[in-house]
């Protein structure tokens, strides 16, 4: 037997216990020790139970194995196999059977769980579909249409729901192996045997074609979900062993994709993120009281954020009508909480009359663990509040800053504690947004960088460690790619142009359509700011200036680059702007060109790539993976692809640098090539080499 899988027998029951922590993933071990197991309970046992050590039955294949040379026995092998059995076998579910777990548990006769298991077919979120017939046991479990639902979202569903509509048979209370063995014992009494999955009849089907037009479209480019529905498809068209075969060959078709390539290095990296081999045995401070300054939107969504999250929270606002306009804020987003299912009414209760609190004092920030600033974008402004703070906290707290720009070795710099003293920028709405830049400062000590990453999962945030610059990772990148955009206008794209290239590209929104939901008074301010020591060769997109001079900031003033109206979704375009444009354009002198989608996606490309590569030489990211992870989670980069370094690996970087020495013809200024990027090309490395090289 491995040590992956234990086996003994209680009675006149074989017990399989999988064995392999953290999740028991059906690692070659294990796929060796279910065999060897199920063969000695059929020598010796009337029956057999597989139950899961630890917090989980299986949650899965391994993804560590995928893109390797796969090893014998299948999955698909064992899990026919244990279907296959003469004697009855039982899976007694917990934690997350997900996957290849849940295919082990449909290729079991009977099913039955703990109440707070959840079970799912996740693999279209990896790229690929459920390989060990679980599209073709599930269906005839429980009928085309629930199968559908659940394998082309890969949604994790719990067990109730499992329940109703048949995938398990029995939710009881105890451990999973009391509840498998009283289920086994009530089985063999009754004398019921093995109930093999694949011999429900074919499910009835279901309009395919337009299940599959739907899933194509809601995948937003990805193909994984809609190639689910065609395996689905062959549950009700073709014998059990052919659909299988289908199966298989579907399978096999997504693990050979970029897509697949680009979701697993997705899982992992925003895994990988948090592992700092700085922070390697430091141990972070205790974080339970937390003040926050600054009740505006950041100040009231990062304050919401630490509410659900659990954390008592004292707000900070300069008087008592401000103070209140903040508790509404907090109140109104927690409201929120609560329709989304994030809250429940009585811990709203709680937090509304124990844990949340606001004062215009910062004396009531005495004993706070940590202060989160999310006071104007003032460097003078947030001196004085840290110089304040600096004097009243407690000696270990940790002070933060949810600048987005500013330099925080200068605010550190305006206390006596610059080791406690780190950036926190959320992304807006701060308790919603997924993403946290931990901007660690020079003098920052490796024990506060520890507390904000742990203070990040306990916000169930995706930290990523960033350093001091304009713009730290995320913005930095953002700002330089959207002048190559910008520039494009200038040149003779239209703003709409641009925005349907790129969403046709994978991205989340249009970045014209993005500028007008942050409102376009934002990178207005951010020209004016950097005018005084802007390079004279530098760009000016003046058509935004215009619209910013009529008051267009966009969604929050109705008009911006696209005109929206009361109650629709979505801006309309507006021929004013290209009109402006168009003007714009004259006044420079400039001829307008026409752009193909192809040249708008390989210059936002080519810029992003060239900024991301000294970012990264600047040490600004420590690894690609964390721009990758940067620019998944707070801008809309299509996760399919991995994230922009990801997809600049398997788009090749020897094509991005060639094209970005082909733009410079037009601007050496702006598209200078990254000296980083030369040497990975000359060198033939790629950015996944950089992320290996400095994998702990
Ligand atoms: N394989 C390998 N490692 C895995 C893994 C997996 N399936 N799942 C998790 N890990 C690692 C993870 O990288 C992390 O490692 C640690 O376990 C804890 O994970 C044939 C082919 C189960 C809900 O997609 O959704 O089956 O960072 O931090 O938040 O049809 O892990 O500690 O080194 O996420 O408690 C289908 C993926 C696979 C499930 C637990 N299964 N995993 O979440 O912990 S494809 C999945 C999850 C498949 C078959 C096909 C979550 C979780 P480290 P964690 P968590």
């Amino acid at each position: 037997m491995s040590n992956a899988v234990n086996y003994r027998l209680k009675g006149d029951i074989g017990i399989i216990e999988i064995s392999n922590p953290p999740v028991n993933a059906t690692s070659h071990a294990v796929r060796k020790g279910l065999l060897a197991a199920l063969e000695n309970a059929e020598q010796e046992a009337n029956a057999a139970l597989i139950v899961g050590a630890g917090r989980t039955f299986i949650a899965g294949a391994d993804i560590s194995e995928f893109g390797k040379p796969p090893k014998k026995p299948g999955l698909p092998d064992i899990c026919n196999r244990i279907e296959a059995s003469p004697i009855p076998i039982v899976a007694s579910l917990h934690g997350t059977a997900l996957g290849g777990g849940l295919e082990v548990a449909l290729a079991a006769h009977y099913r039955v769980a703990v109440p707070t298991a959840k079970v799912g077919l996740p693999e279209v979120t990896l790229g690929i579909i459920p390989g060990a017939g679980g599209t073709q046991r599930l269906p005839r479990l429980i009928g085309a249409e629930a199968a559908l639902g659940i394998i082309t979202s890969g949604r994790h569903v719990p067990i109730n729901e499992a329940y109703q509509v048949g995938l398990v048979d029995q939710i009881s209370d105890g451990t999973p192996e009391e509840n498998g063995l009283a289920f086994i014992h009530d089985l063999l009494s009754k004398g019921h045997g093995p109930r093999p999955v694949s011999g429900i009849p074919a499910p009835k089907p279901v309009d395919f074609d337009a299940w599959h037009a739907k899933t194509l479209k809601s995948g937003k480019g990805q193909i994984a979900p809609a190639t689910a529905v065609r395996a689905v498809e062959a549950a009700s068209t073709l014998s059990f062993l052919d659909g299988l075969k289908r199966e298989r060959e579907l399978f096999t078709e997504l693990m050979a994709s970029p897509q697949r390539e680009g979701l697993i290095h997705a899982f992992f990296a925003e895994r990988a993120v948090s592992k700092l081999p700085e922070l390697k045995g430091i141990d972070p401070r205790e974080i339970a009281k937390v003040g926050v300054i600054g009740g505006g939107t950041m100040g009231s969504g990062i304050a919401t954020a630490c509410l659900v999250a659990g954390l008592d929270i004292t707000l900070i606002e300069r008087d008592a009508q401000s103070a209140e306009a903040a508790r509404t804020k907090v109140e109104t987003f927690l409201k929120a909480a609560i329709k989304r299912g994030k809250l429940s009414e009585d811990a709203f209760a709680k937090i509304t009359s124990t844990t949340f609190r606001t004062a215009t004092e910062y004396t009531a920030l005495a004993e706070a663990d940590l202060v989160i600033e999310a006071v104007f974008e003032d460097m003078d402004v947030k001196k004085s509040v840290f110089a304040t703070l600096d004097s009243i906290c407690k000696p270990e707290a940790v002070l933060a800053t949810n600048t987005s720009y500013l330099d925080v070795n200068e605010i550190a710099a305006a206390t006596s504690r610059p080791q406690s003293v780190i950036g926190l920028h959320f992304f807006s709405p701060a308790h919603v947004m997924k993403l946290l830049e931990v901007v660690v400062a020079d003098a920052t000590s490796a024990e506060t960088t520890a507390t904000a990453f742990t203070f990040a999962k306990r916000l169930r945030k995706t930290a990523v460690r960033a350093g001091v610059c304009d713009g730290f990772i995320g913005n930095r990148i953002l700002a330089y790619y959207r002048t190559a955009l910008d520039n494009m206008v200038l040149d003779g794209a239209s703003p709409y142009q641009i925005d349907k290239a790129l969403t046709a590209f994978g991205m989340a929104m249009g970045p014209f359509a993005v500028s007008d939901l942050a409102g376009l008074d934002i990178g207005w301010a951010t020209r004016k700011r950097k005018a005084a020591t802007r390079d004279p060769r530098a760009r000016i997109p003046t058509f935004a200036d215009r619209l910013c001079e009529m008051g267009r900031f966009g969604q929050k003033t109705g008009r911006g680059f696209y005109i929206y109206e009361e109650g629709k979704r979505g801006g309309i375009k507006d021929p004013e702007v290209e009109e402006i444009i168009a003007k714009e354009r004259a006044a420079l002198g400039i001829t307008p060109r026409s752009f193909t989608e192809e040249d708008i996606q390989r210059r936002f490309l080519g810029a992003l790539i060239n900024e991301a590569a000294r970012v990264l030489a600047d040490g600004i990211a420590r690894r690609p993976l964390d721009i990758d992870v940067t620019l998944l989670y707070g801008y809309g980069f299509p996760r399919w692809r991995g994230g922009p370094m990801k997809w600049a690996d398997i788009a090749g970087l020897s094509g991005i640098l060639s094209d970005i020495r082909t733009f410079a013809a037009e601007d050496a200024y702006f598209w200078s090539p990254a000296p980083l990027l030369e040497h990975l090309v000359a060198e033939g490395r790629t950015f996944e080499d950089l992320n290996k090289e400095h994998t702990s």
